[in-house]
């Protein structure tokens, strides 16, 4: 892999694909099927799936570069120990992380809705991280792992646009790793918050990162 230039918003980025990973953040049942937290907190859940095929398409790609691939999952053990009581007391009982649902406890490890979806499944060596957080950094080995490996870009796919990985992205610009989300492999409950958050991360010159999509990507990786 060499020095790749990925058309993006605000601006082209020209990145050397050895010093980058690809995150997969957050593609969960509890989040992309009817059944989960997702569809706890009101929302319709169909929103999301159009990530599916892009995403699978850039992890294909990724693949067969060799790249780094990171996985995360948001969720928590059994005993909820490491949720913050401004996650667990937010919504009222019942619709609670850890209570019980059709997919299993809601957002706890191990239970069938917690898992990532099988369309993006990890396969073995790539790195899996569970977080407690929305932020992919926050109480996660993700700094230590991508500086270890020389790693300084991150691209950016996932759910949703406007929590996990929005969080994710301004987190990485504070720590010293730029950013490319990558528009049709992320989104939203919300089409408006998808498009707010995309328009804060690139708007001021790029004030925490950059925008582009799956096709430009595989453009220049062809
Ligand atoms: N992964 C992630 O974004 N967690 C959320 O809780 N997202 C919502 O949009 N609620």
């Amino acid at each position: 892999m060499t020095e790749l230039t990925i058309p993006a918003r605000p601006h082209a980025v020209i990145w050397e694909m050895n010093e980058t990973a690809l995150i997969v953040i957050d593609m969960q049942k509890d989040f992309l099927y009817p059944d989960g937290y997702g569809a706890l907190l009101g929302n319709d859940t169909g929103l999301l799936l159009r990530t599916v095929a892009p995403i699978q398409a850039v992890l294909a790609a990724a693949r067969k570069q060799g790249m780094t691939i990171i996985h995360t999952r948001e969720g928590h053990p059994a005993d909820l120990s490491d949720c913050p009581p401004t996650k667990l007391t937010r919504w009222p009982a019942g619709n609670r992380i850890g209570d019980p649902g059709p997919m299993g406890r809601i957002l706890v490890q191990g239970e069938p809705g917690h898992g990532i979806i099988d369309e993006v499944a990890p396969l073995p060596g790539e790195i899996v991280l569970d977080k407690p957080g929305k932020n992919s950094f926050y109480r996660t080995p993700l700094d230590e792992l991508l500086r270890e490996q020389g790693i300084v870009n991150l691209i950016v796919t996932g759910v949703t646009t406007d929590v996990c990985c929005f969080a994710t992205v301004i987190a990485a610009n504070d720590r010293g790793f730029n950013a490319l989300v990558l528009d049709d492999c992320v989104a939203s409950y919300s089409p408006d918050r998808h498009t707010a958050a995309l328009e804060t991360i690139v708007a001021q010159g790029g004030i925490f990162g950059w925008v582009s999509d799956s096709t430009a990507l595989l453009d220049g990786w062809k």
